[in-house]
Formats: C-alpha cells, sequence, structure tokens
C-alpha cells in the first residue's frame, strides 16, 4: 500500500511539474500549443523554437545531460536521424492506431522512435503584385526558376538549418539524380538572393515584397494568402517532396511522464483539428482530426515517392549536406 501511494505521489509530482519542448514548427502553433496544454494541465511548459536541423543538432549536443523531453514539429527527416542515432527513444502510444498510415509507417520505421503528426508537400509561393508588376511568367515548374529574369528574386533556406531546405534537396536528388539536382542547384544559386536560417521565411519575406518567390511548403504559402498577402501558392509540375511533420521523446528525458502526457495529447484529433486556427495548415494525422479547407491536397499534387529511410538515414543526409556546403554554400552570395 505504502509502494502504491508513494508511486502515486511520485507521478503526481512529475505531472505537475515542468516540460521542456523544442517545437520546430512556425513560432504560431507553437505558442498556441504551449498555451493550449498548460491551460489542461497542471505541467509548466518551457519551449524554444528551432528549425529542424538546429533542434536535431541541439539534441544531439545534448545527449549526455539532455535538457529536452519533447521534440514536437520539424521534418520528419532529421527525427529519423535522431531515432537511429538513439538520441530519442521508443514509446507506444494507445493513440497510434488512430493515426494515417503514414504517420503510423514513420513509428514503426523508427522503432517507435519517432512519429506523424502531420504532413505536406513542398512546392513555393510568390508575390503576384511583384510578378505583375515586373513582367514575370508565372514560374509552374523547377525548371522554370531558372529563368534569368528572376535573378536576385528567390530565397530558400539552408539545409543545414532548415528541414524544409533539405526536403528541397532531397526532393530535387530523387526527381534529377543526384549530380543533375546539384547542377540544377548551382544554376538556381544565380537568382537567390538568400539562404535563409528558417524554412518559412522566405515566403513570409515574399508576402512582404522583399523578394519575388520563396521556396516552401505549400502550406506555408498558403499561410500568407490566408493573411491577406498577395501570394499565389504552386506545386512544381515535374513533381516534389513532402514531408511527415514528426514528434519525438528525448532519450533520458528528465520529465519523462509528462513527455507521455503531450505526446498523448498532440496525437489527438482535438489538438491537431484546432492547427488550423494558427494558420497552420498541414494535413493532420490523426484520423478523426478535421482537415483544414485551406490544405494542400496530396491528391491535387504530383507527389515522389519520396524515400524516407533513406533520406533519413544519418549517412546520406550527412553526404548531401557536405556536397551542398562543398558546391553551393561556397558559391553562395
Ligand atoms: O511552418 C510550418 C513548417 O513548415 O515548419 C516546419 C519546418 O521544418 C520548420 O522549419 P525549418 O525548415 O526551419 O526547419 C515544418 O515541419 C512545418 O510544416
Amino acid at each position: 500500500m505504502l509502494t502504491t501511494t508513494a508511486a502515486f505521489t511520485v507521478s503526481q509530482a512529475q505531472a505537475a511539474g515542468n516540460l521542456n519542448v523544442i517545437c520546430s514548427a512556425d513560432v504560431v502553433i507553437c505558442e498556441q500549443l504551449k498555451g493550449d496544454f498548460e491551460k489542461q494541465h497542471d505541467i509548466k511548459v518551457n519551449m524554444v523554437r528551432l528549425s529542424s536541423g538546429e533542434s536535431y543538432a541541439k539534441i544531439r549536443a545534448e545527449s549526455r545531460n539532455p535538457k529536452t523531453d519533447i521534440w514536437w514539429g520539424g521534418t520528419g527527416d532529421p527525427h529519423l536521424q535522431a531515432a537511429s542515432e538513439g538520441l530519442t527513444q521508443e514509446y507506444k502510444s494507445d493513440k497510434l492506431g488512430d493515426l494515417h498510415e503514414w504517420a503510423q509507417k514513420q513509428a514503426e520505421s523508427s522503432g517507435f522512435k519517432t512519429v506523424g503528426i502531420y504532413a505536406g508537400a513542398l512546392g513555393w509561393g510568390f508575390n503576384t503584385d511583384i510578378f505583375k508588376e515586373k513582367g514575370y511568367k508565372e514560374p509552374v515548374c523547377w525548371a522554370d526558376l531558372l529563368n534569368e529574369e528572376l535573378k536576385g528574386e528567390i530565397q530558400v533556406a539552408n539545409p543545414n538549418s532548415s528541414g524544409t531546405a533539405y526536403t528541397t534537396l532531397a526532393s530535387l536528388v530523387q526527381i534529377m539524380g543526384e549530380d543533375k539536382a546539384f547542377e540544377y542547384l548551382k544554376e538556381l544559386n544565380n537568382n537567390i538572393s538568400q539562404y535563409t536560417k528558417s524554412g518559412s521565411a522566405p515566403v513570409k519575406a515574399a508576402a512582404r515584397g522583399e523578394t519575388g518567390l520563396g521556396i516552401v511548403f505549400l502550406h506555408d504559402a498558403v499561410a500568407q494568402a490566408a493573411s491577406g498577402f498577395p501570394v499565389k501558392a504552386i506545386a512544381p509540375c515535374e513533381g516534389t517532396g513532402y514531408e511527415i511533420g514528426s514528434m519525438s521523446i528525448v532519450k533520458g528525458s528528465k520529465n519523462l511522464d509528462n513527455a507521455k502526457v503531450w505526446y498523448d495529447w498532440a496525437l489527438s484529433p482535438e489538438v491537431q483539428s484546432r492547427m488550423k486556427d494558427a494558420k497552420s495548415f498541414q494535413l493532420p494525422s490523426n484520423k478523426a482530426a478535421e482537415v483544414p479547407k485551406e490544405a494542400p491536397k496530396f491528391e491535387d499534387i504530383k507527389l515522389i515517392d519520396y524515400d524516407f529511410t533513406t533520406y533519413g538515414d544519418p549517412k546520406t543526409r550527412k553526404a548531401l549536406l557536405e556536397r551542398w556546403d562543398d558546391e553551393i554554400g561556397a558559391i553562395a552570395n
């Protein structure tokens, strides 16, 4: 009896404690999740917003003395890399069976060390006012982004820090083959004004007229249009890649019970249905969650069969990023 009471007290104490979260999606949805979770639980959330690649690097750097409990959001590739390097830990939520097959597959392929929470396809958003004013042709294919008239008009993130940009790199490699993709990226570099740190920054800049076009996830372009900016989202004609936005519990989490409470909560249809209120228009992983009417639908997009196992593998990711640094980072403006 004494043992049971003691155990109960410990778990209650943890449930009323803290939770350290890295959030790798847009800051607005990160703040909404923190607020909602704290309202519904007696747990204080300490949250930091970092891009996907930066989050992976932080978790790796802290692996001997983990400071993070939950890593929510961001592209799936670095989550898979963290899983295969033993930086995150297995957890089988009761909610797994409620998820779409793609989200369950993400969990199974990682030994249940990560799970899909949303999905979204890659493309770009361009400023329709700028394009009209300057008489630019509407770019509908990857090939169109090489048009000389777009010199200095395109932004994309750096794939070392950004999951969006790594998805772009890995998608182009799968569409064109590795050497051709790097030739393409070298040519594209002539039109790039800036490689940003965060993945959605390029389309935010396009929305505000600071650049003509940003290569981003389509839902991030749609979010700018939904906020009233003159942005049109394009899914490239040759085909495109997509992300399975993921969530993982950090190995050695010091607030493990609380991490599991967040994990189960974040997989629920109620939480996922509310993402649209933060203009987060990804496709939710819970089958019962509401799909936002603004969400770009996979059936309307020419999607490649993105190979998550290969491109989430540490060796592949490291090799591609090194080649990007040598051949693109080195000539970047
Ligand atoms: O804004 C939402 C979103 O596109 O952000 C995540 C993205 O990885 C975050 O940024 P980085 O490219 O900077 O890593 C996506 O998972 C998510 O859909």
